[in-house]
């Protein structure tokens, strides 16, 4: 072994009895460290960059008024896709309400990156095998072997629901200042676009987020809204809360009411109301081809229907039968999935599913979505 092929960046080498000294030693073992740093040894992590494979449904909601994010199937998505949600979360509310992100705000990427791995594993992640897992969960009502749109959509609207409150338990830790699980209408603070909108005469949510519509949440009237109340006031259609729901059709006609004479007539219905209801029961989302005039006859036929006391004008309370018409549910949204993936899955057309068909159609369930890169805002680029 010669001294000279360790001479490093021209430094002459100190060759001793024995070889060569501990400080080239230590600079030989700091190289070897740096050059393994850089090497892209393993070539599945350095293809981890550059094509990445998702699951998640690719699943979109036909255009009613608000859209929806596909409702995750497996739980095990669900919560990979909270928890990057999250970190997401952590790095924007940190920024907007602490200036600099400090060390703590830090997101930890290995958690998410740990789970990239886990889904791009085919066998580790096994569709077949979840499905055959998650099968027996879905059918139970009853347990016979098929999996019904009511199943399939009590399963959507649960995992949906534990999305919704997850979501409002970190809205409400941002509002709740001072930490006792309960939110003021002074420790909440609106949007800011609420506060700039003024008296609304641009009508459109007028009155969201403002302290009619947080006393209507207060459902014991304590001055306080906990979890529940805080999850109301941020989804009013899903509330069973009558003072809340009041308050939304109170809304809704505070929003349409042209001549401000506090209620309804048939124009301002027939203009803006009845589309939403009629885009609600109208499945196929066919009917834009039909004229306005054509269109006239259903509607007077609803107003009167709606009008109970024949006053020719529509009350707040009259609009209580159409209101989640107005506002879908977490409920209209998991059944218009479940309508889906059954229309997609349902080889034999029974109208239910079988284990067979789900596995038969995986991807209907769990959407491969490949991406190239298009992550940088996660900071992957942090591990380059
Ligand atoms: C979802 O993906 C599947 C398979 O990749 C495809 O057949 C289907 O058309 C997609 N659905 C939508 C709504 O894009
Ligand atoms: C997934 O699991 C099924 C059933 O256990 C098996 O037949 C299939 O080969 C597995 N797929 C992969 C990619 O391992
Ligand atoms: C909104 O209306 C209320 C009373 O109707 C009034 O006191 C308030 O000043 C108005 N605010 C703006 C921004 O116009
Ligand atoms: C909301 O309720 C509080 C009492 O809890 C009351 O002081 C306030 O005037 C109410 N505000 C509105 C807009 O109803
Ligand atoms: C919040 O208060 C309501 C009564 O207004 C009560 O029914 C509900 O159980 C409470 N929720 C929690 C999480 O304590
Ligand atoms: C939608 O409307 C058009 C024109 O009225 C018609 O040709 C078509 O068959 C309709 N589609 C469905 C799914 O009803
Ligand atoms: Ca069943
Ligand atoms: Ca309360």
């Amino acid at each position: 072994m010669s001294c000279t092929s360790y001479s490093i960046n021209g430094r002459l080498p100190h060759c001793h009895a024995l070889g060569f000294s501990t400080l080239d030693l230590i600079i030989a073992l700091l190289l070897l460290f740096l050059i393994s740093q850089n090497r892209p040894s393993n070539p599945q992590n350095h293809n981890r960059h550059h094509r990445r494979l998702k699951l998640r449904s690719n699943f979109t909601f036909k255009a009613t008024q608000k859209g929806h994010d596909p409702i995750p199937f497996d739980p095990i998505i669900a919560s990979i896709e909270r928890k990057r949600e999250d970190k997401q979360w952590e790095k924007k509310h940190y920024k907007e309400f602490e200036g600099a992100p400090g060390e703590e705000a830090q997101p930890e990427w290995e958690d998410f990156m740990n789970a990239e791995d886990y889904l791009n594993d085919e066998e580790r992640f096994n569709v077949t095998e979840r499905l055959v897992v998650l099968f027996p969960k879905i059918d139970v009502d009853p347990v016979d072997g098929y999996v019904t749109e009511l199943e399939l959509t009590e399963w959507n609207l649960r995992s949906a629901e534990r999305e919704v409150m997850h979501r409002t338990e970190r809205d409400m830790e941002s509002h709740d200042k001072n930490r006792d699980g309960l939110v003021s209408f002074k420790e909440y603070e609106p949007p800011t676009w609420v506060s700039n909108s003024g008296n609304g005469s641009f009508g459109y949510d007028m009155g969201w987020w403002k302290e009619e519509h947080f006393n209507a949440s207060d459902a014991d009237g304590d001055g306080y809204l906990n979890k529940t109340e805080f999850n109301d006031f941020l989804h009013p259609a899903d509330s069973s809360n009558p003072k809340l729901i009041k308050w939304l059709c109170r809304e809704e006609v505070r929003e349409r009411d042209t001549d401000k004479d506090g209620k309804l007539n048939f124009k301002e219905f027939f203009h803006g109301l009845f589309d939403l209801v009629r885009t609600y029961d109208d499945e196929d989302h066919n009917s834009s081809h039909h004229s306005n005039a054509a269109m006239e006859r259903p509607a007077q036929t609803m107003f009167s229907q709606l009008d109970k006391d024949g006053d020719g004008l529509l009350s707040d309370e009259e609009l209580l039968p159409i209101i989640g018409k107005l506002h879908p549910s977490e409920r209209y949204y998991a059944k218009q999935q479940a309508d889906y993936i059954i229309s997609q899955a349902d080889a034999d057309k029974d109208g239910r599913l079988s284990l067979a068909e789900m596995i038969e159609n995986p991807y209907v369930f769990y959407s491969a979505i490949f991406t190239d890169e298009d992550e940088y805002e996660y900071g992957h680029d942090e591990f380059r």
